[in-house]
């Protein structure tokens, strides 16, 4: 599934770091896009200002700029990480949050594979989750009051069919294109009847409403309390994954730890006009500044969202690249055993790239 490439003669790229090393993982992506251009319309870049930083030096967290230079000038972004506090802060709203909603960007699509040293070995974890990426728990609808026994908080769950619907196509769609054609719904309908209830059957409604598109695909269905136990346990069950935006956002986490790091993990935040890549990854306050963090996962991002824009060939080079860094395990950061600074990872890719 892509958008497509005909009519575009050349490529603008938002690139907002935001904060922490967002900054630092940004410019190792916009290097891979820089290292394939050849094979792309010719590339700008546009910097945008977003996140915490942006709060605290000018009161808003997403510039309303920044919205409209992406809905005006750009045709894709890339989006690092954001330090958003844990407690509510007036006036302060999570920028990422925001910019999938503002552009409407209902699929966050986060592939874990794990790289083998021996190539000729299958990956032993090789999934795709599909969270939907606008509504459920993120709606933010939530309120303090005090009751009989003190205060009480409530948050809103929304579930809706239409993004249900457009999640569960999106699905069908990333399971049918890979050999194995099984898509897992993962939900807790038994205890939340009603939300999880209403996902899971308008997934479900895909096909039948589909002229037999889909038929190919198996559908499976698991609890998430479950999914996540047999994630760790037999990962390789694997295949496609679609989960309510909450559920989403911890497996692709949790399937990580699969892989070595939340430092190799990709993602691309999808809608029907625009993508934005972006690392699975936070901005990791402990290790911001230090150039050690792992650029692995925004140089992978920048490839799914070219792959996503239709530019497969340039997509497979940066993937190629990054794998066979990956692969001997001579040149990781930290997070992965290895001594290597976030420059000597990205040199080592682009060297590759263009070898
Ligand atoms: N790149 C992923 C990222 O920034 N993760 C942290 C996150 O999403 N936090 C939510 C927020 O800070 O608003």
């Amino acid at each position: 599934r892509s958008l497509s490439t005909t009519a575009r003669k050349s490529l603008t790229v938002g690139l907002i770091p935001a904060d922490g090393i967002g900054r630092e993982v940004i410019p190792a992506a916009r290097d891979a896009i820089l290292a394939v251009q050849n094979e792309l319309p010719p590339v700008s870049f546009v910097d945008l200002l977003a996140g915490w930083d942006t709060f605290t030096r000018t009161g808003t967290a997403l510039p309303a700029e920044t919205v409209k230079t992406l809905k005006q000038e750009c045709d894709c972004a890339l989006f690092g990480s954001v330090s958003s506090p844990s407690r509510k802060v007036a006036g302060y709203s999570s920028p990422i949050v925001a910019l999938r909603k503002e552009l409407d960007l209902y699929a966050n699509i986060r592939p874990v594979r794990s790289v083998s040293a021996d190539s000729s070995k299958p990956p032993t974890t090789d999934l795709i989750v599909v969270r939907e990426n606008t509504e459920c728990l993120y709606v933010k609808d939530e309120k303090l009051t005090t009751g009989e026994h003190g205060k009480e908080a409530r948050a809103i769950r929304l579930i809706t069919e239409r993004a249900s619907t457009r999640i569960g196509r999106i699905a069908f769609e990333l399971a049918k294109a890979r050999p194995r054609k099984l898509l897992t719904i993962i939900h807790k309908s038994n205890v939340l009847s009603v939300t999880d209830g209403l996902f899971r059957e308008s997934v479900r409604a895909v096909p039948p409403a589909s002229n037999g598109a889909f038929d190919e695909v198996t559908i499976e269905e698991q609890l998430v309390d479950s999914a996540v136990y047999r994630l760790f346990r037999e990962p390789q069950i694997y295949d496609v994954m679609v989960a309510p935006n909450l559920y989403g956002d911890i497996i692709s986490d949790a399937a990580a730890a699969l892989v070595g790091s939340l430092g190799v993990i990709p993602s691309i935040n999808a809608g029907d006009n625009f993508v934005m890549g972006e690392p699975v990854h936070g901005s990791a306050p402990d290790i911001a500044g230090k150039g050690i963090a792992n650029p692995i996962a925004s140089i992978r991002s920048a490839a799914l969202m070219l792959r996503h824009l239709g530019y497969a060939s340039p997509a497979d080079k940066i993937d190629k690249a990054v794998n066979d860094t990956l692969a001997p395990g001579k040149v990781l950061t930290a997070d992965l055993g290895g001594t290597s600074s976030t420059q000597e990872v990205t040199g080592h890719v682009m060297k590759l790239i263009q070898a």
